[in-house]
């Protein structure tokens, strides 16, 4: 979505959009190579008194034990997303992701024929929480390939943001209209 001073409902909560571009889509519809797989339904996380779901119909995840005995790495595995840019700048990229500890706490992140980046390595676990890549990408207006890689097993992915704002994404949000190129 692209919001100029709009005022926003957020979980019946009015929010002021910042101006900027932010882009939110669901992780389950990117393009998939094994061992990153899709999953459909509802995954409800551990959080105390408020626990949260995925969004859209479901998530991507890397089943515990699928790069057999390698921990953290450059595994094969990826998810890749045609991301419609309507301008170019530098974005932050997030991800709704949910880790089950430390030995399933990260993904890659890169642009196409670029370096990965880190996402991850915090610990917070059992619950879906947006997470980000330090170093912002630079996209160029029009379509952008975005990569989700295989660094570890046993984690889960619900659903990515890109933003030129400074705004924490919080919770479930829907995707925007035409995010990915099919
Ligand atoms: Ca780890
Ligand atoms: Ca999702």
């Amino acid at each position: 979505m692209t919001a100029l001073g709009l005022t926003l409902l957020f979980e019946g909560r009015p929010v002021k959009a910042q101006a900027g571009v932010t882009i939110t889509w669901e992780a389950e519809n990117g393009a998939l190579e094994s061992p990153i797989i899709r999953r459909n339904g509802v995954h409800t996380d551990k959080k105390p008194g408020r626990p949260g779901r995925n969004s859209g119909k479901g998530w991507i995840e890397i089943k515990d034990g699928a790069n057999g005995e390698a921990g953290e790495g450059d595994h094969p595995g990826k998810a890749i997303f045609k991301v419609n840019v309507p301008e170019a700048g530098q974005y932050t990229f997030w991800a709704r992701t949910l880790w089950p500890n430390g030995c399933g706490n990260s993904f890659w992140v890169r642009l196409a024929e670029r370096p990965n980046q880190l996402l991850g390595e915090d610990g917070t676990y059992d619950v879906w929480k947006w997470r980000k890549v330090a170093t912002k990408l630079t996209l160029a207006k029009g379509v952008n390939t975005i990569i989700v890689a295989n660094r570890e097993d046993g984690v889960m992915m619900d659903s990515c943001q890109i933003t030129t704002t400074s705004v924490e994404p919080q919770g479930a949000i829907a995707e925007t209209q035409n995010a990915l190129v099919k």
